[in-house]
């Protein structure tokens, strides 16, 4: 273990006084609103997010990628830095991985080695829009929805056997994301390519476990970039339904053309009982895949607070949602960037939590336009920091991971153990 409780103990004491000051304060401001403090800690100390494996080396473009050393090189890496942030932050509890480029090769040790920094495996994912070497039949011109039937049954094996190693591992849904679609007007058949996709889709779910989950992901564009097959909630939402009970839509943040609604489409989904997942992260202009909250954190709590909503009126019967970020980019170490990521959603949640629903409710029957944005502004301007980390220290986490880390300079052990230049496998 990198980070030992004796760190996270001694680096506690040291910023406890602080951070109790600020919350007896909060305590008594939010004690006048009817909030009780115990129960928001409790609520945000369950509070878990999976990390996605290829978000731990650092990203790329099509430009060029640039390391920052002490990357992880193999699965077991991987695991060992996701161990690394769920000791400071204990809320990155899952791991989500992608096959091929996490295959494991020895099951066992992969979940005990998992155990032992306290990680399970969240969504399992596919990966069908690369080529693998000596691959039989191309995903150039599609996977699922490919006009080629030995494509298509190629993608649907794969994704049959991404289930398998994900039994083995004990992970409960499958996350599918498709590049499938064209770049040029005339290239596809929208209709037949969507009917493939449906198709192969239902085959893919009936191999699903009972207790699993089929999480499908839309995106507007890219790497297509005049026409994707799943290109949005409707389309997904639509698929989700014709597979079955267990298939689900799954939202990335980044997967939506500018000024979207995001937070309605959450509603929408939540009423329907078929949101199924989530890939956190922030954009200025598409799939940016930035930092939570970096950009647009308005939004995010606006999001979360429709979260919050849903899950508290899921009379439709959402399954529990699988949190997960995912983020990739050029310049910052992963590591940090995903503990700014949980913090980021831990406090978007945190206000959410805040909102009084209530007084909501009231102020919209009266049509009190001006009392419903105060409501949900007020919760939004609240510091809610103290109360993030005094939760995270409850269940064991530092009172500031990004502090401890650097202070312990994890990376340069890193770097010292594994070198300069290791890649990781996969983005
Ligand atoms: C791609 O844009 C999607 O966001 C995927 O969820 C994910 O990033 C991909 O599967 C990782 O390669
Ligand atoms: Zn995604
Ligand atoms: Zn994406």
């Amino acid at each position: 273990m990198r980070i030992s409780k004796e760190h996270i103990a001694a680096h506690n004491e040291e910023h406890q006084a602080d951070n109790e000051a600020h919350l007896a304060f909060l305590d008594a401001q939010l004690s006048k609103q009817g909030v009780t403090l115990s129960l928001l800690l409790d609520q945000l100390k369950d509070f878990q997010v999976a990390i996605p494996s290829w978000a731990l080396g650092a990203g790329g473009t099509r430009f060029g990628r640039f390391s920052i050393g002490g990357e992880p090189g193999s699965l077991e890496d991987k695991l060992d830095d996701v161990g690394v942030i769920h000791a400071l932050t204990q809320t990155a509890g899952a791991i989500s991985l992608h096959i091929p480029w996490d295959i494991p090769k020895d099951t066992a040790a992969i979940k005990q080695r998992a155990e032992e920094h306290g990680i399970v495996f969240d969504a399992m994912n596919s990966n069908t829009f690369q080529d693998q070497q000596g691959q039989p039949f191309s995903y150039k011109h599609g996977s699922l929805s490919n006009s080629e039937k030995a494509s298509r049954q190629l993608a649907i094996d794969h994704n049959i056997e991404v289930i398998q190693y994900g039994q083995e591992l004990g992970s409960n849904a499958l996350t599918v994301w498709l590049a499938d679609g064209a770049s040029f007007p005339g290239q596809n058949n929208f209709r037949k390519a969507l009917q493939n996709t449906q198709e192969s889709l239902h085959e893919i779910y009936s191999h699903l476990p009972q207790d699993w989950k089929l999480l499908v992901e839309y995106k507007p564009y890219e790497p297509n970039f005049y026409s994707t097959v799943i290109q949005d909630w409707g389309t997904s939402l639509m698929l989700a339904e014709g597979c079955g009970e267990r298939a689900h839509t799954l939202v990335d943040l980044g997967h939506h053309l500018p000024n979207t609604n995001i937070e309605q489409i959450v509603a929408t989904l939540m009423a329907k009982g078929r949101l199924g997942g989530f890939h956190f992260n922030d954009s200025k202009y598409g799939d940016d895949d930035l930092t939570c909250g970096s950009i647009k954190p308005y939004q995010l709590f606006l999001i979360f607070n429709e979260l919050v909503y849903g899950m508290q009126n899921n009379d439709a019967g959402n399954p529990p949602l699988a949190w997960m970020i995912d983020a990739s980019h050029n310049v910052k170490d992963p590591i940090e960037d995903l503990m700014q990521s949980l913090e980021a959603i831990s406090i978007a949640y945190a206000q959410a939590l805040l909102v009084d629903q209530q007084a909501l409710e009231e102020a919209q029957r009266n049509h009190d336009v001006t009392m419903c944005q105060e409501i949900l502004q007020r919760a939004y301007r609240t510091d809610v920091r103290p109360i993030v980390a005094a939760a995270r220290a409850m269940a064991g986490g530092a009172l500031d991971p990004l502090g401890l880390y650097r202070k312990l300079d994890v990376r340069g052990q890193l770097i010292g153990e594994r070198g300069k230049t290791v890649v990781a496998t996969g983005l």
